[in-house]
């Protein structure tokens, strides 16, 4: 709640894109966190707030968790900011009670999970799989500023984005708790559940150009109306998407030009998030929206560009790290019920290097990406136990003992 009040909009959600002040002050206070929390804090070359706790075997590969704190336009407290607390909770518990483990953990605040800034996501993950390319931070925000030049502004060099690369062998495994942001665990009256796997996505942006005319001059035989061609598009998406139970098709953003109210509108640029459980499932939709837009274009003359913002692949949860999250499930005596996520998270960046698991939080009445986002403070303690479990297995828990001694740390 108190990082909730950290970019606050007047309509009561919460607005904290990435590298902007707010995400930075949020950032801030997240430090003090770590630092209570006894971790050794470092910021890596995109901007990861990670907080390291010291395993007895210092070279041992690191249990990473955490989330995000970036937000999409005027969301939810939940969305990350659980994710990341529940992960300091733990290292301040098991400070708190002067437990050891093998192998070190560190907590990561990932930077721009969401990718509702600049249309394109997971920028700090894509960083840490060594994925981020220079041609990605050209996406640009609405005011036309890169995530290169946003990076220089929060004092970040982006040519040094390698150097947050981790080397496949130093991180045994990821896993992160995160809302459902879904109905699924409300339907079944569960607190919490296991993640399977995420959907794949595409996003794309269409360009539609007609030509801009008169309202009352230009009969309507004689247009070449971008909107209503756009709108036809808008519904064929609805069509195809809805053709299968495991896919869904959004267009969140539309934007008319010149959008006057007595001139037919010349061009409508608009978004598609597109996405489904399977690759091959995914291609056949997107080839289906593809070929309909070229005809509907082409019977209204109007031209039509589509680029490709982000494509992500599906991912699988390791099936180790779900058998680990399973025992502490019974631990707690809570029912094992395992799920796959709509949403995209930051371990599909990772899900080819090290083995990745999710813990989900129910979502009241599933609402996301809405001021109205809300999980119980008892369901979103039952994640952090399970993440409390999940970590001290994978990390391998000892009796409290002080650490040997540590190499030089490599300054950051
Ligand atoms: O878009 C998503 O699925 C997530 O909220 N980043
Ligand atoms: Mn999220
Ligand atoms: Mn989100």
């Amino acid at each position: 709640m108190v990082v909730s009040r950290i970019g606050r909009t007047s309509e009561g959600g919460m607005t904290r894109l990435s590298f902007t002040q707010e995400e930075k002050a949020a950032l801030e206070l997240l430090r003090t966190y770590m630092e209570e929390a006894g971790l050794t804090v470092r910021s890596d070359a995109v901007g990861n707030l990670i907080g390291r706790r010291e395993g007895l075997n210092t070279l041992a590969p690191v249990v990473l968790i955490g989330s995000h704190i970036d937000s999409v336009y005027n969301g939810g407290n939940f969305d990350g900011p659980l994710g990341v607390l529940s992960a300091l909770e733990v290292l301040q518990t098991m400070e708190e009670q002067t437990i050891r483990t093998e192998n070190p953990i560190e907590v990561v605040v990932l930077r721009d999970e969401e990718g509702a800034r600049f249309s394109f996501g997971m920028v700090g993950s894509r960083a840490m799989a060594g994925t981020l390319t220079q041609e990605d931070l050209e996406h640009k925000d609405d005011g036309g500023l890169s995530i290169a030049q946003a990076m220089g502004q929060a004092g970040l060099d982006p040519a040094a984005i390698s150097k947050a690369r981790r080397p496949k062998e130093s991180i045994k495994a990821y896993v992160e708790v995160h809302i459902e942001q879904g109905k699924v665990l409300e339907k079944k009256n569960l607190p919490v559940g296991i993640v399977s796997g995420m959907f794949g996505i595409v996003w794309l942006k269409f360009s539609l150009e007609g030509e801009a005319g008169h309202a009352g001059a230009t009969p309507m035989n004689m247009r070449k109306d971008a909107l209503v061609a756009a709108a036809r598009i808008i519904q064929m998406i609805e069509r195809e998407a809805s053709r299968t139970e495991t896919t869904v098709g959004t267009v969140g953003q539309v934007q008319v030009f010149p959008g006057g109210i007595n001139i037919i509108p010349g061009r409508v640029e608009f978004t598609l998030d597109l996405r489904a459980t399977e690759a091959v499932v995914l291609q056949r939709v997107e080839e289906a929206i593809r070929c309909q837009t070229e005809l509907i274009c082409k019977e209204r003359a109007i031209q039509c560009q589509l680029e490709i913002l982000q494509r992500i692949r599906p991912a699988a949860c390791s099936e180790h790290v779900q058998a680990v999250i399973r025992k502490a499930f019974r631990k707690r005596g809570l029912t094992e019920f395992t799920l796959v996520s709509g949403a995209g998270h930051d371990g599909m960046q990772f899900a080819h290097l090290w083995p990745i698991g999710m813990v989900f939080v129910r979502s009241e009445d599933g609402i996301s990406h809405n001021p109205a986002e809300w999980s119980s403070p008892k369901d979103c303690a039952e994640g952090a136990n399970v993440l409390y479990e999940t970590v001290l297995d994978l990390a391998g828990f000892r009796r409290s003992a002080q650490p040997r001694r540590q190499p030089e740390q490599p300054s950051i």
